[in-house]
Parts: C-alpha cells; structure tokens; sequence
C-alpha cells in the first residue's frame, strides 16, 4: 500500500519528491497515511485519506462539503487571526483542480497538508485538556454559524437518526446472519427497552422548538489536534460528516468519548464509568464557547446529547456486530461487542448520574452568561 500511496501523490501537486509513506491506524473509516517528501533539503509531510466509499457513498460530495467550510473558516479566521494556518485543515485540489483524485479501482484519495506539533488523544490525560478539547468543538460550531446558504449535503443520510438506526438495527437481529444475537442477550434487551429515547430530539425539532445547526458529528476526542507543548487547542480534524445536525449531539459524543479514562474498547467494565469531574470540565470547556448563541432548549438536553448519542453508538456497534463486522474496521474477534459493552455501560452511568450532571450544566453556563433570553 505505501507504494500505491507514493503513486497517488503524483496527481497532487505538493512540494518535493514523495520520501516516505507511514500509515496511521487511528480511526475506524478511512485509511490514512502521512507521506513525507524533501523539498529544498526539508522535510514536509502531508496526509493522505483513501475515503471509504462504502461508508460514504458520494465522495465527491463530501469533498465539496469540506472545501465549503474550510474555505470558510480561513475566511473568517483570517480576521480575527492572521498567519494561524495551523488552525484549520487545508486540502490540497489534485492536478486537475478537484478535491480528489479517482484511482484506477474507483477509490477516491485526498491530500491535506500536516499540521505539526500538534497531536490527538484517544483518551485524554488530564481535565485541563478535555477543558481545551471541548471549548474547540464549541469554537469550530460557532464558526460555522454564519456559513452561507445552501445546507451542506448530508454525507450520510439519517447519520444520526436514531430511530432509523434502530430500525436496522431491528432488521439486522431478525436475520442474526451470523448466530451472533445468543452472546449478546442482555445488550439487545437493554436495546429494546430504551427505545423511546430515540423519539425525544426528533419530536422537539419536528415541533420547531430546537435548532438544526451546522454541526461537526463526529467529535469523538481524537478528532481535536491539541499544542503538544501548551495544550492549546490547534485544529478540528475529520469534517467528514460536517452538515446538518443538532449542536447536543456533538457535545454528546465529547461526554461519550472523553469524560471515561477508559479506551472504547475496553474489556475491563470496571474502569468504564462517566467520571464527573472529566465530565464538568468538558462542560465548561463548550460553555465557555457556546454561551453566548446556545439555545437554552439545547443547553436543557446537553445531558441528554450524552445519553442518546452513547446509545445510538451502542446500536451502531451492535448492528455490526451482529451483521458481521461490515462498517467499523475490527482488529480482533469479538471487537464490536466489546465496543457494545462499554457503550452500554457509558449509558448505564450517564443514566445513574443524570440530575448531578445536569446541575453540573447550569453551573458552567451560569459561570459562563451568554446573551440568550
Ligand atoms: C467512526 O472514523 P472515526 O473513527 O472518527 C464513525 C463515528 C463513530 C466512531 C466510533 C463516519 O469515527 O460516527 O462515532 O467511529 N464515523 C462514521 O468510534 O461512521
Ligand atoms: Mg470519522
């Protein structure tokens, strides 16, 4: 594959000869490489993403999206913060000007230029840098507040629409393809009874009573690039699924993935727990962003983001591994019931802990006043 990845890079333009081709395992989706080439005797690195067109089924359009809100974002940066490139990805357009460049097999490729001294955690090591983590998604929605018409395109559509997701998920059990629906009894009944969830956030945006915003829809932690020396918050990572969408999802998903010390796969359930220090450091971090247009509906079902986006990936995962591991890459038997494990149990703590964590909500947006009435 690195050699495939060298041959790729022939149809970007970039700055010197391709030298070396790494990959990165981080992330379930796409494959991603970082290539270095040498250019006037210095070494520049770039990522290289094969997008997964099975996951996504219009690459094209997903580039278009991308291209939208990283245009921008450095429009509006470039205001307020001259010369901080590092802030937002840029995608580098193949030779022929598109976002992308289609191979022989029909992959679709894309080039971004690397952002240095930067890194991602997939568990985060302190509170102070969840605090960090969480004000930057808050930070990149706000930006995109003001991105002009029309809606971005929905790269995959009903993402998260829960009730859709259960509905296949329903399918797929009925089938048990694989004979796996006898090792995973206690996740599918838990399934079922808290079905009525899904109903919650659809209902009050039918009824018009809560916002549809821009939103990123993926902030799992390790999709925020945070100063390897200060800590300060860099860069928003894979815009991917960047489009229409509820801005508690997005804060659901940080609670999901960064206020547990322990990995999504973790086997050992002891450790899985919403820790509520991690948990109130998140929350401030995205009040301190956000409290100035949050909607005090959306502020209401911050919580709630938690709980049903921590439900929704319990099903994801549970779908897949019940259809036979055909969406998330999988490094070992049994992965994506592991995975359902801890999603259950994440929602198992959120739900014993949810009036303390609410009062931890109001707390950070009273520390934090915005100007909503
Ligand atoms: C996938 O690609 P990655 O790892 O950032 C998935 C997310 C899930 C996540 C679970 C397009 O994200 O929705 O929450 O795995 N992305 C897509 O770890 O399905
Ligand atoms: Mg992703």
């Amino acid at each position: 594959m690195p050699q495939d990845v060298v041959a790729i890079a022939g149809h970007f333009d970039l700055a010197g000869r391709p030298e070396t081709v790494a990959p990165i395992t981080a992330g379930h989706i796409n494959d991603t490489y970082v290539l270095t080439t040498t250019a006037g005797g210095k070494a520049v690195r770039y990522v290289f993403q094969r997008i997964n067109h099975y996951v996504f089924r219009n690459p094209p359009q997903v580039m278009e999206n991308i291209l939208r809100v990283t245009e921008h974002i450095r429009e509006r940066l470039s205001h307020t913060e001259p010369g901080l490139a590092r802030r937002q990805l840029r995608v580098i357009p193949a030779r022929d000007g598109q976002g992308y460049y289609q191979d022989a097999d029909g992959d679709f490729w894309r080039a971004y230029t690397y952002i240095e001294n930067a890194v991602t955690y997939d568990t985060i090591p302190s509170t102070s840098l969840a605090q960090e983590a969480a004000r930057m998604f808050g930070w990149f929605q706000g930006l995109l507040r003001d991105l002009p018409a029309p809606p971005l395109h929905e790269t995959i559509p009903g993402f998260h629409d829960t009730s859709r997701r259960l509905e296949y998920f329903g399918q797929i059990l009925k089938k048990d393809a694989f004979n796996r629906a006898r090792h995973a009894a206690a996740e599918i009944d838990f399934v079922l009874e808290h079905a009525a969830i899904c109903e919650v956030l659809p209902n009050l945006v039918g009824q018009g009573r809560f916002p549809v915003r821009t939103v990123h829809n993926d902030t799992k932690i390790n999709n925020v690039m945070l100063d390897e020396v200060s800590g300060t918050g860099v860069c928003i990572l894979d815009l991917d699924t960047v489009m229409p969408g509820l801005s508690v999802h997005d804060f659901g998903d940080l609670v999901r993935t960064a206020s547990c010390p322990a990995a999504e796969d973790e086997r050992d359930l002891s450790k899985v727990v919403i820790d509520a220090p991690w948990f109130e450091a998140l929350t401030r971090g995205f009040a301190q962003e956000t409290c100035r247009w949050l909607a005090p509906v959306e502020r209401d079902h911050l919580v709630f983001g938690a709980k049903i986006i921590t439900f929704e990936q319990m099903v994801r995962f549970l779908t897949d591994y019940l259809a036979g591991d055909v969406y998330y890459k999988v490094h070992r038997e049994g992965h994506n019931l592991d995975r359902t494990h801890t999603q259950m149990r994440l929602v198992q703590s959120i739900i014993e802990q949810e009036e303390s964590l609410n009062g931890l909500v109001r707390r950070a947006f009273q520390d934090n006043p915005g100007d909503t009435t």
